[in-house]
């Protein structure tokens, strides 16, 4: 009985010693210290935390807090820039682990963010997730033109091509890709302005609100694909 309790005890030091470095990642995040970052990534990993975990309850969460404070005016540009590039600094060491989780692809993924359009932390975010998840993925980076994401689906025989929009004045760009595609691929949308709706009106395959529904929504475009 005295063993048990003591490993009890071991239990909870060590589950609250994890929950202290991903809170320190998320307020890394915040306060933009990339250094920080990366360091307490590695720490995390030592401590034996999920890189999944890392992710979202480190990283995701520190730039949660970020968009909170740039809604409220509370942060401004050039501190938000620099909390993106310390979240950066972050996934960097996290993207071999997530994409080593699976070997066999399970389909190709065209990515990026629609012409005029620079964000690019949530399509990061995803497209990691989904070589996380065993997709083989090809990113085209932010500001995507419409004639490039149509060229490179081709090219790349992709299966699905995934657009991501944060303004309201880019999103209407992802329609004219719709438009332009010809094959099999099917599209799947997200970002913060985009709904299940708009998808609708575009002709889109799928919408996600968020990265892990992103990757269920994926398989299930997958499995669509094969029927
Ligand atoms: Co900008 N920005 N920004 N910004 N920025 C927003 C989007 C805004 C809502 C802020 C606000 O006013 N409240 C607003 C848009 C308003 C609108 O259109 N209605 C805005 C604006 C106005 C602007 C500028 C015009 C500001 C200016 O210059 N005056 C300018 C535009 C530049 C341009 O793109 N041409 C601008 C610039 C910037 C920075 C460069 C400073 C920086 C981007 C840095 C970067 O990405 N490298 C920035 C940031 C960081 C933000 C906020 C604060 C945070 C965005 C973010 O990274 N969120 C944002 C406020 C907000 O969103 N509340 C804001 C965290 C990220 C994890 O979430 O991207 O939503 P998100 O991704 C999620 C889901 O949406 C989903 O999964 C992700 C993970 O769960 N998802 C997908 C995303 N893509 C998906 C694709 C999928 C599926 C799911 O399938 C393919």
């Amino acid at each position: 009985l005295k063993d048990n309790k003591f490993s009890l005890i071991v239990i909870e030091i060590s589950k609250g010693r994890r929950m202290q470095t991903l809170e320190r990642i998320s307020e890394s995040i915040v306060s933009g210290e990339s250094e920080a970052a990366a360091s307490l990534v590695r720490q995390a990993l030592n401590e034996g935390i999920a890189s999944f975990e890392i992710l979202n309850r480190g990283l995701v969460s520190g730039m949660t807090v970020v968009s909170e404070k740039f809604k409220n005016n509370e942060m401004f540009i050039p501190e938000v820039l620099v909390s993106a590039r310390a979240m950066k600094a972050g996934m960097e060491i996290l993207r071999p682990l997530l994409a080593e989780a699976e070997i066999e692809p399970r389909g190709k993924v065209v990515i990026g963010t629609i012409q005029g359009d620079l964000h690019d932390i949530g399509k990061n975010i995803v497209a990691m997730l989904l070589e996380g998840a065993g997709f083989e993925v090809v990113d085209l980076g932010a500001d995507v033109p419409v004639e490039k994401f149509i060229n490179s689906a081709r090219e790349e025989k992709a299966d699905i091509v995934g657009m991501s929009a944060l303004l309201t004045t880019t999103m209407i760009n992802m329609k004219a890709v719709i438009k332009g595609l010809q094959g099999p691929a099917k599209v799947m949308i997200g970002g913060a302005p985009v709904t299940q709706d708009f998808a609708d009106q575009i002709g889109a395959n799928g919408y996600a609100p968020n990265a892990s529904e992103a990757i269920d929504l994926a398989v299930r475009l997958m499995k669509k694909q094969s029927e």
